[in-house]
């Protein structure tokens, strides 16, 4: 009974070991494996993120996403605020609206682009101001037709507006 409880104890602890020796083998695999999960297609560009205005904490990010396989953005996050929401904006009955909505839709080959008066990431109550030039990191959460879900991070440019690049400013004096 003693050597019988004994080299199942063996067994065990061989199991226990096989087990963690596979799963530290698999661990790169596995983190790799969920990085190839993204949408290769996927391509995030002109990411910017409107600064603040003194004593305010309101903010909205704008971006433009393209993807040759159809993909929803269903979230995104931002260590600025645990505040972050999907917005869209709509005429309704003459006023401007905005609401909260679920995702937004990326169709195939289609550029979306996240913009003022239309689609936006809404950032509330961030915990600190942001200023031109600032990158305000955004995690982005994309589902698949198939029901996968895949996180992407993207910088975000502080900017007063839209389009604004470095000498923009300076060109615009230039015809004042
Ligand atoms: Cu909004």
């Amino acid at each position: 009974m003693s050597t019988l409880r004994t080299a199942f104890s063996t067994l065990i602890a061989r199991g226990t070991f096989v087990t963690f020796a596979t799963l530290v083998t698999l661990l790169p695999t596995l983190v790799l494996a969920q990085t190839s999960a993204a949408e290769p297609s996927l391509k995030i560009t002109d990411a910017w993120v409107k600064t603040t205005v003194p004593g305010g904490s309101v903010s909205a990010a704008y971006m433009q996403i393209s993807s040759a396989k159809p993909l929803k953005l269903i979230k995104a996050e931002s260590p600025l605020t645990p505040n972050v929401e999907i917005h869209n904006m709509s005429m309704k009955e003459g006023v401007m609206e905005m609401r909260a909505v679920d995702a937004v839709d990326v169709p195939a080959n289609k550029t979306v682009s996240l913009k003022p008066g239309g689609f936006h990431i809404m950032l509330i109550k961030v915990k600190q101001p942001i200023n031109k030039g600032d990158s305000v990191p955004l995690k982005l959460t994309f589902e698949t037709p198939d029901k996968k879900f895949f996180s992407v991070d993207v910088a975000a440019k502080g900017q007063e507006k839209a389009g604004e690049k470095a000498g923009e400013k300076a060109a615009g004096h230039a015809h004042h």
